[in-house]
């Protein structure tokens, strides 16, 4: 993948294309709509059971993504598209995308299907047998809205040895010009990560997310998701994500004013009792496509540049998502498929029960695991430190910490969660991804201090939990 796929089997008597936007697709310049022409196109977007339970996914995560693909599609309609939408209790709804994608070209009579390429491999499968049971061309074009193609990755990477994030970084930033002075880097340094691992100061208070009220269409879907989904992981409500592009926009702007400039020293930080400190719960947003990437690191550059953030914050935020984010997307289609069965320590234990209850005497992993259950959230030094160095010292298989990160957090996409599972966290490929297994730093994150009484730290809970797990 990666090049413009093109499976040629024209259908004379058709005309026009159906194009099919995925749920993490949500972004007017996608490359499948810009290819394509209002006039004589449809849009096509479905809600399939199969996409919410092949892990069963944490409530809030289905309830974004469906409650997100609806506004998307109102917002199609009104920039003068004719958007097909399946919900998914249409009675005809067939539950999964080969079955949605015949109906749509039945009803349509379309010529060709156009998709911007999916983010994990099983669809990718999916769609490769889409022109032999459909009998008709499928284009799956390159996704844009990443720095970097997979064939400019492939290249990249090349016969290397170790593939690094740093050096690829340093490419991106020359390719994007993001905190560049001609070929140097801002400030004479391409990192600044050393000086961003600050413990958190006594009293010191941390700005909250915005938090975004249900309109009637995402409310709609909350019951849905309620009566559909009951037996799923994690709590519904309250439901405060942004759902559409002005949210996510209004979100990620008080993140940039207000979190942002402290983002660089705290953000290798935990503090007891503390959900966000200050991380911008922008994730999510961006990865199902109401925020562009690249636009997000041009607004965090403009505001270094007008004074209100430091240069350390700002380089911190941009290699995360032009170095890092970019960097396990290339990995995952380098390695895929066969990555998610990689286990170079050979572990075979179950994932213990208390990782969907939360229900255990070991204070900090209770407070990630009911964070977790509640908000389909933890930053990435709870999920690094705590859940994933926990699941690797105890031994369990890869392949279900995988699964379970896959299905809790509303911002894990194949993509991105399994390289940062498997690779970053459980060291399961072998040291590809990162120089050693993090559990082997004796290191703690940066600052860890409880705000509570040294008598009660390692018995405390975060409250009653109820969490089912996938059976
Ligand atoms: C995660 C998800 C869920 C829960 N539901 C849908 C859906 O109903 N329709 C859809 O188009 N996409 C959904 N998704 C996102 C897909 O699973 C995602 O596009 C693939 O995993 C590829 O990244």
């Amino acid at each position: 993948m990666g090049a413009n796929i093109s499976f040629p089997m024209p259908n004379s008597s058709a005309s026009g294309n159906l194009v099919l936007v995925l749920g993490d697709q949500l972004s007017p310049e996608l490359s499948s709509l810009a290819a394509a022409d209002p006039a004589t196109d449809y849009v096509l977007m479905v809600e399939v059971a199969e996409e919410a339970t092949y892990v069963r996914h944490h409530k809030k995560k289905i309830a974004l993504i469906l409650a997100a693909m609806r506004h998307f599609a109102a917002e199609l309609t009104a920039a003068g598209w004719r958007v097909d939408y399946v919900t998914l209790d249409d009675p005809g709804n067939t539950g999964n995308f080969d079955g949605e994608v015949a109906r749509a070209v039945a009803r349509h009579h379309t010529a060709r299907i156009i998709v911007t390429e999916p983010g994990e491999w099983r669809v990718l499968e999916i769609m490769r047998r889409w022109p032999a049971v459909l009998g008709m061309p499928v284009t799956i074009l390159p996704d844009d809205r990443f720095v970097a193609s997979i064939d400019m990755f492939k290249s990249w990477a090349g016969d290397k040895k170790q593939l690094r994030m740093e050096y690829f970084y340093r490419e991106m930033r020359r390719k994007t010009g993001l905190l560049m002075q001609g070929p140097e880097p801002e400030g004479g340094r391409w990192n600044f990560d050393a000086d961003n691992r600050k413990p958190v100061p006594k009293g010191m208070r941390f700005p909250t997310p915005l938090r975004h009220s249900p309109d009637a269409a995402t409310r709609d879907v909350l019951k849905l998701v309620a009566d559909r989904f009951a037996g799923h992981f994690g709590d519904l409500e309250p439901f405060w994500f942004p759902v559409t592009r002005t949210q996510a926009e209004a979100s990620f702007a008080l993140f940039v004013s207000q979190a942002l400039p402290s983002f660089g020293d705290y953000q290798d930080a935990m503090a007891s009792g503390e959900q966000y400190l200050f991380h911008g719960v922008v994730a999510l947003a961006m990865n199902i496509g109401l925020l562009n990437p690249l636009a997000m690191c041009q607004q965090v550059e403009a505001a270094y540049h007008d004074g209100q953030v430091p240069l350390p914050a700002a380089e911190g935020f941009i290699r995360q998502i032009i170095g890092w984010r970019e960097f396990v997307r290339g990995i995952y289609w380098l390695k895929m498929p066969g990555y998610t069965d990689l286990n170079y320590f050979g572990n075979t234990r179950a994932l213990p029960w208390f990782y969907w209850s939360g229900e255990t005497d070991m204070a900090c992993l209770a407070a990630a695991i009911g964070q977790t259950k509640a908000e389909a959230y933890a930053h990435h030094i709870q999920r690094l430190m705590l859940t994933g160095n926990f699941a690797l010292i105890a031994g369990i298989a890869p392949s279900e910490v995988h699964a379970w990160y896959l299905t809790v957090y509303a911002d894990a996409f194949e993509w991105v969660e399994a390289p940062n599972t498997l690779g970053m966290s459980q060291f399961a490929d072998g040291g590809l991804l990162g120089s050693k297994p993090y559990v082997s730093s004796g290191a703690r994150a940066a600052g860890w201090r409880s705000r509570r009484p040294a008598s009660s730290r390692c018995r405390d809970r975060q409250g009653p939990t109820s969490g089912t797990g996938p059976s």
